[in-house]
């Protein structure tokens, strides 16, 4: 079935420059590259990042370069398959740590990619989005939808960290990613959408003729709602670890168009395997310890760890003592490009 393809080499040199001249090149040579045997072949590989070492990086960050001559403050996870320097952590999934002192301002821009936060450590920060001023608290899911203005501040005393992912690397992929800068953004005088229109979920604002909700309802999912939801629902779970994926709350689908998140909770002890999926992943430990074997490399974690996991990756996680992880995919991308898999182990 599997026929053995004709080589570059086997070509006569004369017919080789020829096509180089005329700017095509043959496919059959390249064939298995572009469309491996049964599953793809990827770049990415597991990372695994300690927060406790890059704390002290992003401190002297911010010693050393203020906000001003940085727009975004930010480390990027680089993908130890791409190497020191890739802005990327895999082939969809841009994450970066980000760092910002009390007092300052992050200026608004829109850009096309979406932006995620999920927040590290620090009280007092903020993000405004579309003049709606988003608190961040440790734990909270924050979102940037693309298209829509942002910018960020600080009214705490300490400095605040998040971690930031974004679909950056497609739309650089795609030659579609770019930014325009804007003044700060004035902030609606009312608290975000999950304190007033999205108390509880089942409920959403009354319709009103006419006026639909907005595309991102609700842009900030905090923290303490999803670990109480989670609990609740661990106490009646036999299989497998409390899982819950943060969705718009007016239609049901994953938060954004191409990234979608997972809280989990695992119990002391409790180890999970989950399916082969060609979705790739980054783990964000919010608390807990455990340790997680990906395609055979071992990472011990603990809270504000983060690891990553190519496609189709072999994952086992195992929880030392009560964890709770938030995952950030692609899978909301594979499945509206009708390629979305999971397979048994
Ligand atoms: O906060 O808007 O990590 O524009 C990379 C690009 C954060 C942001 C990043 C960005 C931002």
């Amino acid at each position: 079935m599997s026929q053995k393809l004709g080589t570059l080499e086997e070509l006569p040199q004369d017919y080789r420059d020829a096509m180089s001249a005329a700017g095509v090149a043959p496919l059959w040579p390249m064939m298995r590259n572009v469309l491996p045997h049964g599953a793809p072949n990827p770049v990415t590989r597991p990372g695994y990042w300690n927060y406790e070492k890059l704390r002290p990086l992003l401190h002297r960050a911010g010693e050393l370069t203020p906000v001003e001559k940085a727009e975004r403050r930010v480390l990027v996870l680089s993908d130890p398959g791409r190497g020191t320097g890739a802005m990327q952590a895999t082939a969809s999934i841009y994450l970066g740590l980000q760092y910002l002192l009390p007092g300052e301002t992050a200026p608004a821009h829109v850009h096309t990619p979406s932006a995620v936060r999920i927040i590290v450590e620090g009280k007092g920060g903020y993000t405004v989005v579309d003049g709606e001023k988003l608190p961040m608290e440790e734990g909270d899911l924050v979102l940037t939808p693309g298209g829509e203005w942002h910018d960020h501040g600080h009214e705490g005393t300490e400095p605040v960290v998040w971690l930031d992912a974004l679909d950056l690397p497609l739309f650089y992929y795609l030659e579609g990613s770019y930014a325009k800068e804007g003044p700060l953004q004035a902030k609606r005088n009312r608290p975000d959408a999950s304190q007033v229109e999205y108390r509880s979920a089942g409920l959403a604002p009354a319709r009103k003729l006419k006026s639909g909700p907005r595309r991102y309802p609700m842009m900030r999912y905090p923290w303490v709602r999803t670990e109480a939801a989670l609990r609740e629902m661990a106490k009646y779970t036999d299989e497998g670890p409390a899982e819950l994926d943060f969705v718009n709350p007016e239609t049901g689908d994953d938060v954004l168009p191409t990234m979608g998140f997972t809280a989990k909770m695992l119990a002391a002890g409790q180890k999970h395997e989950p399916p082969l999926r060609s979705s790739s992943a980054a783990y964000h430990v919010i608390r807990g310890r455990g340790v997680s074997t990906i395609n055979g490399e071992r990472f011990e974690w603990g809270a504000k760890d983060t690891f990553t996991a190519p496609v189709f990756a072999r994952i086992t996680h195992e929880a030392a003592e009560e964890s709770f992880l938030i995952r950030v995919h692609d899978r909301p991308l594979q499945e509206k490009l009708g390629y979305y898999e999971e397979r048994a182990r």
